[in-house]
């Protein structure tokens, strides 16, 4: 795992994109995000029963896979949007990038290999892209763990002031 701000340069979004500027596992847990390096999936089963989760499963993001439909998906997956539980992400293999937005709005981003795990609090706003070596067909694994409710910005409000409470979290409020 590697975390930092985004440098907000235009260019393939599956590039490093390093500020040079480094986020650490602190400011990371400001927001809500946790990290932890599990090399067994025991691990990662013992945290999710542990918050007892009851949703998983599994996506393997690569061109073979996911066939024509991949450079759409990948771009999908890049759409920035939240969900309204907590979500844990373990990758199995590969690697990938998830975004997440920091209390002022900037993105930072969080570089995930093999054995990393996240969990991300519920109503953070993201997004999630595989790295450049997806493009030379390394396929990324990884275990959803989650209530598999999104919400795109467009459906959601953001609260008022500050955007988020004392925790960084959202306060999510779905339009109906
Ligand atoms: C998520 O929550 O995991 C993402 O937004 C990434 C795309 S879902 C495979
Ligand atoms: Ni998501």
């Amino acid at each position: 795992m590697k975390s930092y701000w985004f440098d907000n340069t235009a260019g393939d979004q599956r590039e490093n994109h390093d500020s040079g500027r480094s986020v650490d596992t602190g400011y990371l847990a400001k927001l809500g995000v946790l990290y932890r390096h599990c090399p067994s999936i025991e691990t990662v089963d013992r945290i999710a029963s542990e918050r007892s989760y009851k949703n998983r499963d599994e996506i393997v993001v690569s061109p073979e896979k996911m066939g024509s439909g991949y450079e759409d998906k990948v771009k999908m997956f890049f759409n920035e949007h939240l969900h309204e539980d907590e979500e844990i992400r373990y990758i199995l293999d590969g690697g990938g990038f998830f975004d997440v937005r920091s209390i002022e709005d900037e993105w930072v981003r969080i570089r995930l290999v093999k054995g990393d795990l996240i969990i991300l609090p519920a109503g953070i706003y993201h997004r999630f892209t595989t790295d450049s070596q997806n493009v030379r067909r390394i396929r990324m694994h990884f275990c959803i763990l989650d209530a598999n409710t999104i919400t795109p910005p467009s459906t959601s409000k953001r609260c008022g002031c500050s955007r988020t409470n004392q925790n960084g979290r959202r306060l999510i409020v779905t339009q109906k």
